[in-house]
């Protein structure tokens, strides 16, 4: 074998809180594809190079494994028991994969009625111990919080600090790619943990001397859940970007720093101009993300109409694509421009529907 991808911890062993001694959990994750969208630059009329770091490449389908692997194998390495996470779907989606590949006891509270069915069933298949509870994802992070203080189980959401170690490594690939930081690197916000994590990424090259330079964060909320941009927390969020409707992020403070320390911004977009830009990036590059994910693109054509980007022409920016599409196949449909028309199995009708 001439090449073979290990795994973030593997590639990224130097940069990683890991020793001999860590029992390594992958599942390959991370080397995901960073693609240029000139299709969507050019319908846009942005002027600058656009890139999407399609994070739903990732063994679960999210961004999460990078953090999921590192936290995961620590947990084992520190002889945990027993898992547990709050979830809006991803995270509980790779909990219970990373933790079925370790054998060990996985627990996830998700919002009931409130995460999208394929990572539910993802949660399910993997075997994991799935609790919904009547009420929403801050409330869901409460219970976890308050029990892995209680009892035996270690929490694997995003206030354990080996997830942010692990998702600062999207930064380095996408550093590694391009040989320097981004100009502007724009991303979903939801519990703010990746924010956290890319920022931390970027900030390590930099002052390693990998990089040049530092890029602008631009973090996105979704408008019925903002509580970043609204400056205080949202009790009843409520957006159709399930993965990010969360209305108390635990990293907070460390986004508001990431914003403020990187000159960037944090600002919150509507439903609909999550759903324009998640129709636009299936249809004009070929990627199916999931909504909450889209939300960073959708940010990047409002500041871009705002005029934001002037005087940035021919600089980088890199969109965050976090989750898979097909995590919400049901919504795909729903809002699909297109839909299908049925016919009899007979050539010269179907030949008639297709127009030909
Ligand atoms: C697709 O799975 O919080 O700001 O519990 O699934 O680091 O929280 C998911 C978050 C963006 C926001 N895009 O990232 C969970 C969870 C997708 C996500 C986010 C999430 P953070």
């Amino acid at each position: 074998m001439r090449y073979r991808w290990r795994g973030v911890i593997e590639e990224y062993r130097a940069y990683l809180p890991v020793t001999e001694k860590t029992p390594v959990i992958t599942l390959l994750e991370g080397n995901t594809p960073l693609i240029e969208a000139r299709n969507l630059a050019e319908y846009i009329s942005l002027p600058l190079r656009l890139f999407l770091k399609y994070e739903g490449a990732n063994p679960t389908g999210s961004f999460k494994d990078r953090g999921m692997t590192v936290a995961i194998s620590k947990a084992l390495e520190e002889g945990a028991k027993a898992v547990i996470c709050a979830s809006t779907g991803n995270t509980s989606a790779s909990a219970a994969a990373y933790g079925a590949k370790a054998k060990l006891p996985v627990i996830v509270i998700i919002p009931e009625g409130a995460i999208a069915l394929g990572k539910l069933a993802q949660a399910l298949l993997h075997n994991a111990k799935v609790i919904a509870i009547e009420g929403n994802f801050d409330s869901a992070l409460r219970i976890v919080v308050e029990i892995s203080q209680r009892y035996p189980v270690t929490l694997v959401n995003s206030l354990n600090p080996y997830r942010i170690e692990g998702q600062k490594t999207a930064a380095f690939e996408i550093s590694d790619v391009l040989g320097d930081a981004p100009t502007f690197h724009a991303i979903p916000v939801g519990n703010a943990g990746n924010i956290t994590a890319y920022w931390k990424g970027y900030r390590e090259y930099y002052n390693l001397g990998i990089n040049k330079k530092l890029p602008k964060m631009l973090g996105f909320q979704a408008a019925g859940a903002a509580p970043i941009v609204e400056g205080h927390p949202i009790e009843n969020p409520q957006t159709i970007a399930t993965a990010i409707r969360i209305g108390n992020p635990a990293s907070w403070r460390y986004a508001v720093k990431a914003r403020d320390e990187s000159g960037g911004l944090i600002e919150k977009v509507t439903d609909e101009e999550i759903l324009e830009a998640y129709k636009l990036i299936s249809s004009l590059e070929g990627i199916f993300c999931e909504p909450a994910s889209a939300a960073c693109v959708a940010g990047v054509m409002k500041k871009h109409k705002e005029g934001y980007f002037k005087g940035y022409e021919g600089e980088t920016i890199v969109c965050t694509l976090t989750g898979h599409g097909l995590k919400d196949p049901q919504l795909a449909v729903n809002v699909a421009p297109t839909s299908f028309v049925t016919a009899p199995p007979d050539v010269q009708k179907v030949v008639k529907l297709i127009g030909l």
